[in-house]
């Protein structure tokens, strides 16, 4: 079983990282509705890659012996104007995400959870790919200016994930 400060992180967790999903479903369903089809596509995958991020510290905190408890999930408070939001909203996300599972590895230190701690650790190298991944899109989107041209290039280019 886990420490109860372990737990209570941990399940929170479950629920930031359905979060994520939802915002990532939302940024999808803004950039489809403005025919880009490749930062739609993009989104979507990354929703899925966050149901899969939940359902790993799901399962581990069932292999624990607890019980995850689910709560509700928040319409996504974002206000997208432009393809350049989209991914200013996606780093801004990721940056709070990236504290969250800094804080959940902070209590995992101080309850001496070792196996929390091995399993966090995964999340803490996956949050600073996601962070750089956004980041990067974001300068080149922001270096070339919303033009139609490079959106329509970023947007091909954004198509090609999981392709
Ligand atoms: Fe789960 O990594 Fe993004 O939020």
């Amino acid at each position: 079983m886990l420490s109860k400060k372990m737990y209570d992180v941990l399940n929170a967790q479950v629920n930031h990282e359905l979060e994520s999903e939802y915002v990532y479903l939302q940024l999808a369903a803004w950039s489809a509705a403005q025919n880009l089809e490749g930062f739609a596509s993009w989104m979507k995958h990354q929703a899925e890659e966050e149901r899969v991020h939940a359902m790993k510290i799901h399962d581990f905190i069932i292999d624990n012996g607890n019980e995850v408890e689910l709560s509700g999930i928040d319409k996504p408070k974002l206000n997208i104007k432009s393809p350049v939001d989209v991914f200013r909203a996606s780093l801004k996300h990721e940056q709070k995400i990236t504290k969250n599972i800094h804080d959940c590895y902070t209590v995992a230190l101080a309850e001496k959870c070792y196996r929390s701690q091995v399993m966090l650790q995964w999340f803490i190298e996956e949050q600073l790919e996601e962070e750089a991944t956004a980041k990067s899109v974001l300068d080149k989107l922001e270096s070339l200016k919303d033009s139609p041209s490079s959106i329509y290039w970023v947007d091909k280019e954004l198509k090609k994930r999981g392709a």
